[in-house]
């Protein structure tokens, strides 16, 4: 009796619990996600993308606007304007925008100009090529009514000089998320890859960085790299990688994390599959590294997972609620 009792109760707690579930369901798919993009000052990018898709704009324009917003912040030291040079002093930009049919554009090593972005989308627009690199990008910017800006800021050029005093090159896991500041605030930054999802399905992705602080003059990593910086494929979903460009390169990661999504992973197994690959092929090559994969999947759907801890990303819906989540790891700690 009592058994049966307690059976009943039980049942009827699942029952609420699956009622709870499917409310939940219902009001995601009533508010479906709209703008994903890395780390905590992801939120303000994915803010100015949704307001550029509500303003009529496509999904391409809002990977842009939003891409945008850490390229003008001069106190962002791994995006655009502000972004720390290489260990020459030079501060060289890397982006990549992709659409649904196959277009993309992207620049590589690009110096004096603030928008890379946009610089990119141009490649894209109004050129037969995917990447232009370097002289020639910037050449094709200013050609294209770019305006020529100085790049290093005096923040970044003091931490140049003072790098220059051990230069002691060395990517340091999560430093995009660890400069004084609240979570969210305009003191915590990176490497943006954003991914936009409008109310008719259709995807664009984006992508834009300064790349690691003082690295070797012509370093190029991921970002600006179709399939490993960014990937995004019609009907499956679209990825963005942040942390060591070299180490998601070896394995064309975002290309990883789409192909794992077409043969039936969610977002989330996906990014799970390509960390887990980077971490078997690369050993103890690895240790102390940070790498992080995104995804948004053609439904919707979100994922996100990185080697160590540390790694946020910023989820906007289009009714412009917005969280700021920690992603999940393989690893417990730097160590
Ligand atoms: C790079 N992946 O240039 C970029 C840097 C980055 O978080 O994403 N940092 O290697």
């Amino acid at each position: 009796m009592n058994e049966a009792i307690s059976r009943r109760g039980a049942l009827g707690l699942g029952a609420a619990a699956t009622l709870a579930a499917s409310a939940a369901r219902a009001s995601v798919a009533a508010d479906p996600v709209a703008i994903v993009s890395t780390w905590d000052f992801g939120k303000a990018a994915n803010e100015a993308a949704l307001a550029r898709l509500k303003a009529g704009g496509t999904v391409l324009d809002a990977v842009e606007a939003g891409a945008k917003v850490p390229e003008a912040d001069p106190t962002n030291h791994s995006v655009g304007y502000g972004g720390y040079p290489d260990r020459d002093g030079h501060v060289t930009l890397d982006a990549i925008i992709m659409d649904e049919d196959g277009r993309v554009g992207a620049v590589a090593a690009l110096e004096d100009v603030v928008h890379a972005i946009s610089v990119a989308r141009l490649v894209m627009e109004k050129t037969p090529h995917t990447l232009l690199v370097g002289e020639g990008a910037t050449r094709f910017a200013l050609d294209q009514g770019m305006k020529r800006t100085k790049l290093l800021t005096p923040e970044a050029e003091q931490a140049w000089r003072e790098w220059l005093k051990t230069a002691h090159y060395q990517p340091v896991a999560n430093i995009e998320n660890q400069l004084p500041g609240p979570p969210g605030s305009s003191l915590n930054h990176d490497t943006i890859g954003i991914l936009a999802r409008g109310l008719d399905g259709h995807l664009a992705a984006a992508c834009t960085t300064s790349g690691m602080a003082f690295k070797m003059r012509g370093r190029v990593g991921d970002s600006p790299q179709a399939g490993a910086g960014l990937f995004l494929e019609k009907g499956v979903g679209a990825a963005a990688s942040t942390g060591v460009g070299e180490e998601v390169t070896r394995i064309a990661g975002t290309a990883r994390v789409v192909a794992s999504m077409r043969a039936g992973l969610s977002p989330q197994a996906a990014c799970e599959e390509a960390v887990k690959h980077i971490a078997r092929l690369r050993g103890a090559a690895i240790k102390g590294l940070q790498v992080g994969f995104l995804a948004l999947g053609h439904d919707g759907s979100v994922g996100a997972y990185a080697l160590l801890p540390g790694f946020t990303y910023a989820v906007t819906r289009h009714s412009g609620a917005a969280e700021v989540l920690p992603s999940a790891s393989l690893f417990a700690q730097p160590g």
